[in-house]
Order: structure tokens, then sequence, then C-alpha cells
């Protein structure tokens, strides 16, 4: 019996790797293994002898398992060894360079202006780019005449021949999504809508295809103090500055009445924008209470809600806060370029992190 089992363990010891121990185990303790075998001889043999030699071989049995559970735990241990040796990582190593995409500017700047309007309660809302007219024009109070309306301004879209409906347009503005949120949600609203618009001209400053934001606040009692208010705390907030100065100047918009452009004081230092200090305006955007008449197109009680809204040109914004001086290189897709002004995808703008 000692023999027997110094010849097991001797083998278990013997094993070279996890398959040859298996197959050590599989010829000792497999059910036609050779400890198996002898089990099986118990029954020929007298009780007496039967007495000794069972309880031996239980043990036997026991022992040869245990070593075989120990060995093979050796085994995966250092398996588990050689890769933490073999696969290690230096976490501390800056990430790779970037090597291929970035975030366009106006991608960016998108989602500068969604995380600050989104944080003072703004939900973003989109819309259709190829608008019916009524969205577009009627619903926003722009009579049929109106220039905007000519068909050197706005782009038509072909409708078959003999069918004289109205044609629809690419939008000239963002404004029919806010006549959509105003019917899908109804008052109290606060939207922003971000977006492509399109309008019939190409030259040094302008694109056929540029992006506006619009803003729409609707509730029983808002003001052009709110207006001003909410204003402020954007352009501090996007250009990260402590404050600024506003100036509204009267102006006309059909959709608007009172309308307003809203001029931001700044100054020009040998190339470089600097806000809320200096001598010169800029004009950043145009603004207004909402035309009773767009309020009844979009279904909200003119008697029991008022509301402001503004619209700004992204593009013209994403300019002045990154110093972009040519406008058509947003659309021009050279990489040289998306590489200079392009944004790391991880750079994600967060008000707690700085935009
Ligand atoms: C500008 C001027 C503006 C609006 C847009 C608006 C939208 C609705 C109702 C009333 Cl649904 N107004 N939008 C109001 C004033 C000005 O944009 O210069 N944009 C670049």
């Amino acid at each position: 019996m000692d023999d027997f089992r110094g010849k097991w363990l001797d083998l278990v010891a013997a094993a070279d790797s996890e398959a040859a121990l298996e197959e050590v185990r599989l010829q000792a303790l497999g059910k036609k293994g050779e400890i198996a075998l002898r089990m099986r001889e118990l029954g020929q043999m007298s009780p007496e002898e039967r007495m000794t030699v069972a309880p031996a071989l239980n043990a036997l049995r026991d022992e040869v398992a245990a070593a075989i559970i120990a060995k093979k735990q050796a085994f995966q241990d250092a398996a588990l060894d050689e890769r933490l040796r073999a696969e290690w990582l230096d976490v501390t190593l800056p990430v790779r360079p970037r090597r291929q995409g970035s975030i366009h500017p106006i991608t960016q700047v998108t989602e500068e202006v969604t995380q600050i309007f989104a944080a003072m309660g703004y939900a973003v809302a989109e819309g259709p780019q190829v608008e019916d007219d009524w969205h577009n024009f009627d619903a926003l109070n722009i009579a049929p005449e109106h220039p905007a309306r000519q068909e050197h301004d706005t782009f038509y879209m072909a409708r078959a021949q003999g069918d004289n409906r109205a044609p629809h347009v690419l939008r000239t503005h963002t404004s029919p999504v806010q006549i959509r949120a105003m019917q899908g949600q109804g008052a109290p609203l606060r939207v922003i809508c971000p977006g492509r618009v399109f309008r019939a001209d190409y030259d040094q400053t302008h694109s056929p295809m540029f992006h506006q934001v619009e803003g729409l606040a609707i509730d029983r009692d808002i003001t052009m103090a709110n207006l001003k208010w909410t204003l402020e705390e954007f352009l501090k907030a996007f250009f990260e500055v402590p404050s600024v100065d506003l100036r509204f100047r009267a102006s006309h918009f059909p959709f608007t009445e009172p309308s307003a452009e809203v001029d931001v004081r700044c100054s020009w230092e040998n190339g470089t924008l600097k806000l809320g200090e200096g001598d010169s305006w800029l004009e950043i955007l145009g603004s207004g209470m909402v035309h009773p008449k767009v309020l009844q197109a979009g279904g909200i009680d003119p008697n029991e809600w008022q509301g402001f809204a503004f619209g700004m040109g992204i593009d013209r914004i994403a300019m002045l806060k990154y110093g972009i001086p040519d406008l058509r290189a947003f659309f021009e897709s050279d990489l040289r370029w998306l590489r200079h002004y392009g944004f790391g995808a991880l750079e994600v703008p967060t008000l707690a992190g700085g935009l």
C-alpha cells in the first residue's frame, strides 16, 4: 500500500502541465482508474482484511485528490502570474496622440450653447430642414409679399408639374421648430432650437447653409427683463467672462413685438476680442417679445401667455470665441483646417469642467 501511495504522489509531483496532471487524475481517480479498481477488489476480501484495507484506500484516494487540487491551483496561479507579467499596462501614460477624427467647431459650440441653456431649464427641440411655407413663414407672421419669401432669398423645392400647392422650402431659420414645439407641448415652454438653416446667399460673409440657435421662453408673466438676464447669463457662460454689458437697439422682426438687436460691449486689442470692456459694440443676436399672432399660430392663447424669443448665428459666435477668421472654411472639409480648429472627442463641454 505504501508503494502504491508513493507511486501516485510521485506521478502528481512529476506532472509538468495542467494537461499532464489531468491525465494522472483520470488514471488514479477516474471511474476506471487504478484506485477505483482496488476499491472494487474490496468485495473479494475477508471482512478482517477489508477493515484495514478499506480505510487505507479511502485515505489514499483523498490524499491523491488533495495533491492534484493543490498542484492544479499552483499551475493556475503560475499562469496568472505569467499573464500579469506579460500584459502589464502603464496607466500613467498619456493617451495616444490624435490620429484621425476631431469634433467640428460648430458641433462643439452647439453643445456648449445646449449645456448652458439646459442648466437654465431649457429643452432642446429639433425639426425638419425641409419645411412647408406655413411653418416657415405664415405662422411667423411673415407676409406673402415679405422680401424673405422672394425666390432669390429662399430655396424652394420643386413640385411636380401641375401641382399648384405652395412649394416646400429649405427652412430659412429654426423658428418653425419652435412653432412645432408650441403646437406639440403648449405653454409654459422653454426650448432652444439649434440647427442648419438655408438662404440663397453666398459671398465672403454668407454661406447658403449655416447654423442658428433660437430660444423661446413662454410663461404667464415673462418680460424683456427676463430676456436681458437670460442673455447676460448665457453670454458670460459662453464667453467665459465674469461680466458683460448689453445694449438693446430697437429693431423689427415680423415675429416679435417689440424687437431688439442686442450688442455686447467689447474691445479689439491687436486682433483679439475681449468682451465686457472697451469702447466697441458687437452685434450678437436678435430678440424680442413673441408676437401675439405667432403665439396664436402655435396654438397658445396670447391673452393668457407671453414670452421672449431670440436667435443667433452659431457659426458667428464660434468664429468670435475661437478666433476663426473665415466663415467659408467651416464647410470646406479641409483636413488641415479641421485638425487645427477641431476639438478632441473627449473635450466634452460641461459647466462644471469649464466649457
Ligand atoms: C437673428 C434674429 C430672431 C426670433 C429669432 C422667434 C421665434 C418664434 C417666435 C418669435 Cl417661434 N421669435 N425667433 C426672434 C427674434 C430674433 O433671430 O438675428 N437671428 C440670427
